[in-house]
């Protein structure tokens, strides 16, 4: 733990009963929330959201059992912040994969609580980033990004969410229907989805561009709906591993496929963002929990 987590556990940021800084896995400063709509984790790691619980809900994220809690080191499940590329790295094959905002810790630069009872959380990654989380009885995360340069700027971006389902081949999405995607695992682009929901049946990792629209996850085992708006977002992805690609992953139960699915808030490929000098764009996701 850095002085800075140090000073951080003893300072303004702490809001009595509701929101505290404390030791989390591996070390790392985990800020825990418990708010009169929702309970919520946050790690300084990454800016990582790793629990969000309405009360009276289960979880909605999904967290990997076999998760690691390093520096350097993604975090599995909840939600990762990915910024300044999407994927692997399109030159350097040695640069991480879904680029570096999730393997450093962001600064906590401001909590508070409004009077709606929502619990805001800011962290800021110098020189560029900076990302708000609001906890209710949604999730509003919003990731902003500020050319703070003298030059233009161009990146990827995704809020690469996990979300916890009962057993992902009840599971079907809707949203998507008619828009077009590119599919890593049959090796095609521009496939069109169609005007059936999403059903998964084997892995299935999809970017979907040139889309706006509200995702939703229909979950008949758990009852429930898992709706995902978004803003300043024109692609999706939908992941989930399914078997060898579960098996294959260090970070990552063999058995946790069946539980899991992300729906992914992005900008990548041809949907990626230039901003000039001087300019801000941000990225949001809401996500609710409603009864099926
Ligand atoms: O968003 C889907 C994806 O790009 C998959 O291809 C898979 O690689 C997943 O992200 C997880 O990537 P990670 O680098 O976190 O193991």
């Amino acid at each position: 733990m850095t002085r800075y987590d140090a000073d951080i556990m003893n300072t303004q940021f702490n809001l009595p009963g509701i929101l505290k800084p404390e030791p989390g896995a591996g070390n790392l400063t985990r800020i825990t929330v418990t708010g009169p709509h929702a309970n919520a984790t946050i790690y300084r790691h990454g800016a990582h959201v790793a629990l969000f619980q309405p009360h009276g809900e289960r979880p909605v994220l999904f967290m990997s059992q076999q998760s690691q809690y390093a520096n350097g080191k993604p975090i599995r499940g909840g939600v990762p912040v990915i910024f300044p590329w999407f994927g692997p790295h399109p030159t350097d094959a040695t640069a991480p994969a879904h680029g570096t905002a999730r393997l450093t810790d962001w600064n906590l630069i401001a909590t508070a609580q409004r009077t709606d009872g929502v619990v805001e959380l800011v962290f800021a990654l110098p020189p560029f980033l900076q990302y708000r989380v609001a906890i209710g009885r949604q999730l509003e995360l919003t990731l902003e990004v500020h050319n703070t340069s003298q030059s233009p700027l161009q990146f990827e971006e995704a809020l690469h969410t996990y979300f916890a389902v009962s057993e992902i081949r009840q599971c079907t999405v809707t949203g998507l229907e008619n828009a077009r995607y590119d599919s890593k695992v049959e090796g095609v682009t521009g496939q069109s989805q169609g005007t059936a929901p999403i059903q998964f049946t084997a892995e299935t990792d999809r970017l979907y561009l040139n889309t706006r629209a509200t995702c939703v996850i229909h979950d008949p085992g758990w009852q429930r709906r898992i709706v995902v708006e978004k803003d300043g977002s024109d692609s999706t992805v939908v992941w989930n591993p399914w078997i060898a690609k579960a098996k294959a992953m260090p970070d990552f139960g063999d058995a946790e496929w069946p539980a899991m699915l992300c729906i992914e808030t992005v900008n990548a490929r041809g949907n990626a963002v230039t901003l000039a000098p001087g300019q801000t764009h941000a990225l949001r996701a809401t996500i609710r929990v409603e009864p099926a």
